[in-house]
């Protein structure tokens, strides 16, 4: 046989292919908490780099020059490389992969960089570079076990053929894996784990362009049957608690990763929460122990923009970010009409997380930020003002406004890494392999006194007797990266199950004298604070297109649905592509949550196509009726 007909088995090309594809196998395993529950899903974790590298290494075939072919080969495998490890240092913070929205949200850039930064084990993370350095010292010493020549056009279509083949086995082998793989493209950990990191990365711009082109193709047709779906599932407010907050101020307190397994728990003897704790006893306090938190990269702004949409965040990037100027109708502006005075409170730069701009947008009179703030000496800890000076200099702000308000308080002491002064800390440490759940218990702590501090505030401002406060929890604070910390906190295994039912944040309603105290169990979650809020003070929430439903109505659906796609009934519970009893927490047989999947994925892509579209420009809230034609309402089909 003509030597020239067979692959040069030690070429660069081949090594630089090799050397990747271990490398990213182990980070799957060592960095990425993928993991493979059965064969089928190790093979193709073990082989979806492969297509992605064979192509984007295959095109050094066509460079004539040895020493340009070399310096490509070194090139992109330390671009790739580095993507590699951006997403790693990405995923041990945000538990998530990066999305291409999510790089231009430089605003943000600062205090996450510290954020990250802090993620770099500069012990062994340099290795992932150890290969780089070895290709460019056989490129460089040139010894005889390497080949550099050329290759024949011939050899190169074999190639191309070999590699474009196993993109289509692995094509394949996923879809049978995961039937709606790429319907369920807001699962990004699915994605990664069946067409791999690189592979994903090239779907992700491929969205990002189809989503880009979504606002210029809509048109008002679009609503229809987005409006038919939500007329369907809307349930009409409890009439009981309809009205019971009327003419009063709304401070809605949104707490900083506040998770719900540390309301009435201790850690080491000591109570975690104890104000927070009082407070779910009260006879004038609704607190929910079964409401989700829905965010996803946008963490608190999703929050944010969950509480004034009552639509869900995005499955890829921050809605604040990417989609800042669209129409909405918000609370805040549903506020407006009824005469109130809105604003928004937190001691951050007004830049963060664009809120400047969605503010604006949202129809906040006034957002009170960092420089309306005196930060005094001891008074800045972690990102930013501690929450005590920050809380009680916010009711100052507040016995300013003019009443009715409706305040938006963001708190920010109980955030990644989570460290405080020694003055402030309340309680020790835990004692786990996470310092991060370490730290967490002492700054949740923290955050309570600060929270008691407030209500006593408010209470000597006057403001307390003619005010509901609402608080709520935004996002995780643990991620699953600190699974086996909780599971020795928690004594039990962190499941894909146990780790949904983490997402449960604590929801307090507080309503002096009203005598409404109760804990309770309704499941709901973010998206259902806009309609629960509107309907306790008494306003209309009218035609407004949106998924929640009021948590006191006596026909909720109970049925929540998390951003990434897991979901939750009264009976079951999906997560980590597993059906789940939830009385048990033992997986049972799929097919139960079938059509469950459905409803989400038709519920979230009709969410997507009104942010996308931009669709709410073409609707009229007030008349329910589309805005060009203002004969035909949008639900007639
Ligand atoms: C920043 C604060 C924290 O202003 O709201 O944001 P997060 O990192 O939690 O999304
Ligand atoms: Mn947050």
């Amino acid at each position: 046989m003509n030597k020239k007909w067979v692959m040069p088995k030690l070429s660069l090309v081949t090594l630089a292919i090799v050397f990747l594809w271990i490398k990213t196998v182990v980070s799957y395993f060592a960095s990425f908490s993928i993991e493979a529950e059965n064969m089928m899903q190790a093979i193709i974790l073990f082989i979806n780099p492969l297509s992605f590298l064979l192509i984007i290494f295959g095109f050094a075939f066509f460079i004539k020059k040895e020493k340009t072919r070399n310096t490509y080969v070194i090139l992109t495998s330390l671009i790739l490389t580095i993507i590699l490890f951006s997403n790693m240092v990405f995923y041990r913070f945000f538990n998530d992969f990066i999305t291409v929205p999510v790089l231009f949200q430089t605003s943000n850039f600062g205090d996450l960089g510290g954020s990250a930064i802090g993620n770099i084990n500069w012990w062994t993370d340099p290795l992932y570079f150890l290969d780089i350095v070895i290709l460019i010292v056989l490129a460089k010493v040139k010894p005889s076990f390497v080949i550099f020549r050329e290759t024949t056009k011939i050899n190169r279509r074999a190639y191309f053929l070999v590699a474009i083949a196993t993109f289509f086995f692995n094509l394949g082998l996923a879809e049978t894996e995961r039937p709606q793989l790429l319907t369920r493209t807001f699962d990004r950990e699915m994605l990664v784990k069946n067409i791999g990191t690189y592979n994903y990365h090239i779907y992700d711009i491929y969205l990002q362009t189809r989503q880009s082109a979504q606002r210029a193709l809509a048109d008002s047709n679009d609503l229809v049957a987005v409006n038919n779906y939500i007329k369907a599932k809307q349930t009409d407010p409890s009439d009981e608690m309809h009205g019971i907050a009327e003419g009063r101020n709304v401070i809605v307190v949104k707490l900083e990763s506040t998770q719900n397994f540390v309301i009435n728990n201790e850690m080491n003897g000591e109570e975690i929460t104890p104000f927070l704790n009082e407070l779910t006893k009260d006879e004038d306090t609704v607190y929910m122990d079964n409401f989700y938190h829905q965010t996803e990269q946008g963490k608190t702004s999703d929050s944010e923009f969950l509480l004034d949409n009552s639509l869900y965040p995005l499955g890829r990037g921050a809605v604040f970010f990417t989609h800042s100027g669209n129409e909405y109708q918000t609370l805040t502006e549903n506020f407006n009409d009824n005469g109130y005075y809105t604003t928004a409170l937190h001691a951050n730069n007004g830049s963060f997380w664009n809120r400047n701009t969605v503010y604006e947008n949202f129809g906040y009179d006034r957002f009170y930020s960092l420089p309306d703030y005196t930060v005094g000496e001891g008074e800045d800890v972690n990102w930013g003002m501690k929450d005590i000076p920050f809380l009680q200099q916010s009711v100052d702000h507040m016995k300013e406004m003019e009443q009715p308000f409706f305040s938006k308080v963001i708190t920010l002491t109980n955030h990644y890494p989570f460290t405080l002064d020694e003055e402030d800390k309340f309680i020790g440490e835990y004692d786990s392999n996470s310092r991060t759940l370490n730290r967490y218990f002492q700054t949740v702590r923290y955050q309570d006194e600060a929270i008691k501090e407030f209500f006593a505030s408010l209470k000597e401002s006057g403001l307390y007797e003619n005010s509901i406060i609402i608080m709520y929890g935004d996002h995780y604070g643990i991620s699953e990266n600190h699974n086996v910390a909780m599971s020795k906190y928690l004594e039990r295994e962190i499941t894909p199950f146990e780790s949904a039912q983490l997402q449960r944040v604590p929801l307090f309603i507080h309503i002096p004298d009203s005598g409404v105290g109760e804990v309770n169990h309704t499941l709901a979650g973010q998206i259902d604070l806009k309609p629960t809020i509107e309907n306790l003070v008494g306003i209309e929430t009218g035609n407004a297109i949106q998924f929640g439903q009021d948590i006191f109505s006596e026909d909720n659906d109970n049925f929540v649905i998390l951003r990434d796609g897991r979901f939750i009934t009264e009976d079951i519970v999906y997560a980590g592509e597993t059906c789940w009893d939830k009385e048990t927490g033992e997986a049972i047989d799929s097919e139960i949550c079938l059509p469950y999947m459905e409803r989400v994925n038709e519920e979230l892509a009709y969410n997507d196509e009104i942010i996308y579209g931009d669709l709410l420009r073409f609707y009229d809230a007030k008349n329910g009726r589309l805005k060009e034609d203002t004969t035909e309402p949008v639900d007639v089909e």
